[in-house]
């Protein structure tokens, strides 16, 4: 497979929602509405205090149903249509914001904000309602096992053996908004690297994960990613 025709993984963080007006996590400031992620978004912190983690994702739904996706989400699915079944999103983002812009193939390895998971049953359950410890699983009827389907500090991420087939054949990885400090997601970048993919990162900065990319587009990901999509599409047609 040449390189023309190879295909592309796009890595995505908080960073690409950032102009959709949704806050990351490691900003200036170091908290994250108001909140250390590691405090709130972990195992113990769950198994601890469940309402008070319920409690802090039901009050994020109303903010990210209503966000809208920006040119940074909008120019993924260009790519994808331009490149039918050769472009997977793979998102570290619990929005669904790439859905918004109509992209497919997008992976949630940290979950999404408006999916529980029933700790009893392992049914899914699509809802941007609150999930409280009193919600009932409508598969096993039992109340009080739900959890958000956010993989939180201390689990194991989703879809990963798609995710290490998409990386191991990939030609391009293109890494956009995110910090690179979460792992395993901040060691996609190496497996792709060796796999002999090309590297490009789409930041405001440089980031601890510097060393792996080939390329790096410095900038608001809004700006810098479309110009890139545009050049890429007419370099391949
Ligand atoms: C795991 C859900 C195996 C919550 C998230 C002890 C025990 C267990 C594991 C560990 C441990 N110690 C360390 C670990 C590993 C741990 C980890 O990496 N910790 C870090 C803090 C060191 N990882 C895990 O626990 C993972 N699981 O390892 O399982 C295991 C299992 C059991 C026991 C051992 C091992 C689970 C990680 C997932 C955690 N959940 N989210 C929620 O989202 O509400 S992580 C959270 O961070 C989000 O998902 C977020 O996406 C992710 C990464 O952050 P970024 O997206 O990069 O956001 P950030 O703000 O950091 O950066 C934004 C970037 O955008 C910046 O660079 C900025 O410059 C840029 N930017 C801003 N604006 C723009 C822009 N760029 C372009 N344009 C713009 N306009």
């Amino acid at each position: 497979m040449t390189q023309q025709d190879s295909e592309i993984v796009v890595l995505t963080g908080a960073g690409i929602s950032a102009e959709s007006g949704l806050a990351t996590f490691r900003s200036t400031d170091g908290l994250w509405n108001n909140h250390k992620v590691e405090d709130v978004a972990t195992v113990e912190a769950f198994q601890r205090n469940p309402e008070y983690v319920h409690e802090f994702y039901n009050e994020m739904k109303p903010e990210l149903l209503q966000a809208k996706p920006n040119p940074a989400h909008l120019c993924l699915t260009k790519l994808q249509q331009a490149f039918p079944g050769k472009v997977n999103i793979i998102t570290q983002n619990i929005d669904t914001l790439h859905e918004k812009a109509g992209s497919t193939n997008v992976w949630h390895i940290h979950g999404q904000i408006n999916q529980a998971v029933c700790l009893n049953c392992g049914h899914i359950l699509e809802t941007w309602s609150d999930v409280t410890t009193e919600t009932v699983c409508p598969r096993c009827e039992i109340a009080g096992m739900m959890k958000p389907n956010i993989v939180f500090f201390g689990e194991n991420l989703l879809y990963m053996d798609k995710v290490d087939r998409l990386l191991n054949r990939c030609g391009l990885f293109i890494s956009v908004g995110t910090s690179g400090v979460v792992f395993p997601a901040a060691a996609f970048v190496q497996i792709a690297k060796q796999a002999g993919a090309e590297t490009c990162e789409f930041n405001l900065e440089r980031t601890s994960n510097n060393f792996y990319f080939d390329r790096h587009f410095f900038g608001p990901a809004g700006t810098t990613l479309p110009r890139f999509v545009d050049e890429l599409i007419a370099a391949r047609k």
